[in-house]
């Protein structure tokens, strides 16, 4: 239904494949919707380490689109669940996969970010799609050194893409029978003290990736 052509294609190896597109202008935010989705951030959220409460920067959500009530969105501002649910049929449409998870970041300034990790929370062998608003943010990409382990293969050099405004890139594991993208690599948003001012979103930051858990 919906076609798109790659503005660059990085190949991991033959089953991992990250692509980078720019999304159609109906799916775009503008500033006032962008100023609208920047609203609906729920508060910092804490996390238990070492035995303590550690409070995230980074503001994040996640949610079930099947849900009959989404935890934001419903009141105040009409269109975001349209949009959503509007944005899970082209990402379902475009790439031939499924998702079922919305997880959003909003990114306030250079220090909020996102470590090295790998989305291990999503069903084995399946694809993620990220979409990018506001300020332009460096997101890197490595290998770790074998599936179970959190240890990195310092043997491969990490990649790094500047995801753009009304962008979107694609975490691809090609074929869903065998280890792919998630299994194989890590992705993170490091902090930073160098952001080009965007017009309207200034310096913050929104993705939107969709998944499935
Ligand atoms: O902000 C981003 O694009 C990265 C989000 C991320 O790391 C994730 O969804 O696992």
């Amino acid at each position: 239904m919906y076609s798109l052509e790659a503005e660059e294609i990085s190949e991991f190896d033959e089953n991992s494949i990250l692509s980078l597109f720019s999304i159609p202008p109906n799916f775009s935010l503008n500033k006032e919707r962008f100023t609208d989705l920047w609203k609906m951030h729920p508060p910092r959220h804490k996390i238990q380490m070492y035995g303590k409460d550690i409070e995230v920067y980074r503001y994040s959500l996640s949610f079930n689109i099947d849900d009959e009530a989404y935890p934001i969105g419903e009141d105040e501002e009409g269109w975001f669940v349209d949009w959503i649910q509007d944005l899970r049929t082209f990402v379902e449409k475009t790439f031939f996969i499924k998702v079922n998870t919305v997880y959003i970041n909003w990114y306030e300034d250079g220090k909020a970010s996102i470590a090295k990790h790998r989305d291990a929370e999503c069903v084995p062998y399946t694809s993620v799609v990220g979409f990018n608003f506001g300020a332009s943010r460096v997101m890197r990409f490595g290998k770790f050194e074998s599936l179970l382990t959190k240890r990195i293969d310092k043997s491969f050099p990490a990649r790094k893409f500047t995801m753009k405004n009304n962008s979107m890139y694609l975490m691809e594991t090609v074929d869903e029978s065998m280890n792919g993208f998630q299994e194989g690599y890590w992705h993170e948003v490091p902090k930073t003290s160098t952001i080009s001012l965007h017009p309207y979103a200034g310096i913050k930051r929104i993705s939107v990736t969709f998944r499935l858990i």
